[in-house]
């Protein structure tokens, strides 16, 4: 990594700098000084100046319970009010909140008067149905506007509610729907998706048949195909929507009521309820709109994710919203029906702060130049990357390609976890190089630590660890306190373990390397080989699987998986596919796995645990280098090795 003390510095222009909300490094330091010095003073002004409270905390921070934090305790708050209601007594009221683009071509504005009467209604319906604060709500859409307004009339009344990602399938939102005990699922009859119907109503069924907790069911109706509806059990929006008023006050919900649980992929089989809560979640939410992603009042703003991970609900949802940003949303694929469809969405409506993530650019390198080309992308201003380290090569692409060299590029890290971003540029502040995060936002104390919790020298490779609590950092893992302490802070105790490792080169620059556990990193998206593994192993022929990581060109990884077969006879190719459509069936297809490959043994060591290092080591390297004394057989390696080689 010689390349990140020379890399090339890219300041940002004077007229950036000029107009930007943080202006130039001096600046930022007086910003990051005074959070060092006095976090509680730091946070605690910022929350009043920035967000609208019923009543005032009595304490910004409660620590006094580690790792169980309580941001702005006793103060009574509401985000939905925060999103809608505070925007509406001044020239925001008329303003796009929403501007959506379905995949189809069609097309909605919807203005913070309208956002809020259709919020304020569905919250109403939620209410007339019986439910109630600390109720769960699952919610199961494609990416159309009714998806942010479930989120926020759940919000509105303080029932928590869950995002599961539309890719999901059937076993994955039973396992999700059980775990939180919902009583409620809201979803759609279905979405579009490359010009195919995405039938989410149908995949609920599946699931719904062994929830016995869900009440309800609301359904709207968004692509109009045939769907069945259970007497007793499923509602159309629209029907109910029919039996409401307008008027629905937001509830003044305690500054640590629940707001979200969101599951993200850990080291074991079983996904991870990560919860988050409001005051300190809206907070940090609204603070990274303006330092990272410095908008503008007149600006409008996409983000490119989906609803269903943490990015769509902090940089779609809950933080363009709360600063009274315009969010462009669109429904569907990047390449329907025509590679450049993301470009004309640009172009159409003038996008000014664009973000998406690595795996979306490198798939759009590939199309070639000429799609972005044939577009004016001349309102842009800035750009945004997230969900993985990017690349020098897709970054210098996306910088002159896309930005036209004009537009800052903020890398931005942050984890499901942290709630929002944790260690980014402030655009108009500080200098970029391609391929770092550069510095932690104020009030972010992050370090690399080597294996006995010492910081680390400059331009070594360490743990990445926060050492104080943040406003939107996780409360627990839902259901299970255990797992939160012991993940997260047993490590170091008191310090926040983030599973990635990084560098920090001499001007205290953050350079992101990868997980350090058995957790993958597909298109941005979090997988766990425990997760693929134990799905491998449900099916009948299977005796046992490991699973790795490969890297990708594309994906960044490609999932990787290492089978044994039961006794028998098989056909392998028919059996491949198999196992790759019942991944997809088992967990969504998003992780379907790129590779299966027979073996007849696994490498094991003496106590019979799997050395996937070694594994991950021949479909990186295509050879093994690494220690191999704690393996029981060393004919295996040889073998998968060899085997390698011959592809
Ligand atoms: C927002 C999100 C979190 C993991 C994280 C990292 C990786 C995310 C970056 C990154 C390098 C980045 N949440 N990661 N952003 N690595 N540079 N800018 O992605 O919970 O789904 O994933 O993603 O490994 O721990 S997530």
């Amino acid at each position: 990594m010689k390349e990140t003390v020379t890399a090339a510095l890219y300041a940002p222009s004077a007229d950036f700098v000029r107009r930007a909300h943080v202006k130039g490094l001096d600046e930022w330091r007086v910003l990051f000084e005074r959070a060092q010095n006095d976090p509680e003073g730091f946070w605690g002004e910022l929350a009043d100046k920035e967000l609208y409270w019923f009543e005032k905390w009595s304490k910004v921070l409660d620590w006094s319970n580690p790792p169980f934090a309580k941001w702005f305790a006793g103060a009574k708050t509401n985000i939905s009010y925060n999103c809608l209601d505070r925007h509406l007594d001044g020239p925001r009221k008329n303003k796009a909140a929403i501007i959506w683009e379905g995949e189809p071509g069609d097309q909605r504005i919807l203005t913070y008067q309208d956002l809020h009467r259709f919020v304020c209604r569905f919250a109403n319906v939620l209410k007339s149905r019986g439910f109630k604060a600390g109720d769960r709500a699952v919610i199961y859409m494609p990416m159309i506007p009714e998806a942010a307004i479930a989120m926020l009339a759940c919000a509105r009344l303080g029932i928590v509610h869950s995002v599961v990602f539309a890719g999901f399938s059937s076993e994955a939102l039973k396992a999700r729907i059980q775990d939180l005990e919902a009583g409620l699922v809201i979803t759609a009859d279905g979405g579009w998706r490359r010009g195919k119907e995405v039938k989410l109503k149908l995949t609920a069924d599946e699931a719904l048949a062994e929830c016995p907790t869900v009440r309800d069911v609301i359904v709207y109706r968004r692509t109009g195909s045939e769907i069945p509806m259970m007497d007793g059990r499923d509602y159309w929006w629209h029907e109910l929507d029919d039996t409401v008023g307008d008027h629905c006050p937001a509830e003044a919900l305690d500054s640590e009521h629940p707001l979200y649980v969101l599951y993200t992929s850990g080291t074991t089989g079983k996904p991870k309820g990560i919860l988050h809560t409001t005051g300190g979640y809206l907070l940090q939410c609204t603070m990274t709109m303006k330092w990272v992603f410095d908008i503008r009042e007149e600006d409008a703003y996409w983000c490119s994710a989906d609803i269903g991970w943490v990015t769509g609900h902090s940089y779609i949802v809950y933080g363009p919203l709360s600063i009274g940003a315009t969010s462009v949303m669109y429904e569907g694929a990047p390449d329907t029906p025509r590679f450049d469809r993301w470009w004309r969405i640009i172009e159409k409506y003038r996008i000014n702060v664009f973000y998406t993530s690595p795996t979306a650019i490198r798939a759009l390198i590939r199309q070639g130049d000429h799609w972005p080309n044939e577009h004016d992308l001349s309102s842009l201003r800035l750009l945004g990357s997230v969900g993985e380290p990017i690349n020098p090569a897709a970054w210098e692409w996306y910088h002159r390609v896309i930005g036209k060299g004009r537009c800052p590029i903020v890398d931005t890290w942050w984890q499901t976890e942290t709630g929002s971003i944790m260690i980014a540029p402030m655009p108009g502040a500080v200098p970029l190089k391609p391929g770092s995060g550069t510095l932690p936002l104020p009030g972010i104390a992050a370090d690399i630590v080597d294996m006995r919790g010492q910081p680390v020298a400059a331009d070594r490779e360490g743990f990445l660890v926060i050492r104080q609590p943040w406003p939107s950092m996780l409360r627990t893992i839902w259901g299970d306190p255990g797992r939160f302490k012991e993940q997260y802070w047993t490590r170091y105790p008191g310090v926040y373990f983030t599973g990635d490792a990084a560098r920090r080169d001499a001007d205290g620059y953050f350079w992101i390397l990868g997980r350090v556990d058995d957790v993958m990193n597909v298109s941005g998206h979090r997988l766990s080989t425990m997760e693929i593994e134990s799905a491998l192993v449900r099916h009948p022929k299977v005796a046992e699987a490991a699973v790795v990581g490969k890297p990708h060109e594309i994906t960044g990884q490609a999932v990787c998986c290492f089978v044994t077969l039961k006794k028998g006879d098989h056909d392998i190719d028919s059996l491949a596919q198999e196992l790759r459509q019942w991944v997809a069936h088992e967990i969504g297809g998003f992780a379907r796995p790129e590779e299966i490959r027979f073996t007849d043994t696994l490498p094991k060591t003496r106590s019979g645990k799997i050395m996937r290092r070694l594994l991950r080591e021949i479909v990186t390297s295509h050879s093994v280098t690494g220690d191999v004394t704690t393996l029981e057989d060393l004919g295996v390696i040889t073998k998968l090795a060899a085997q390698q080689e011959e592809e």
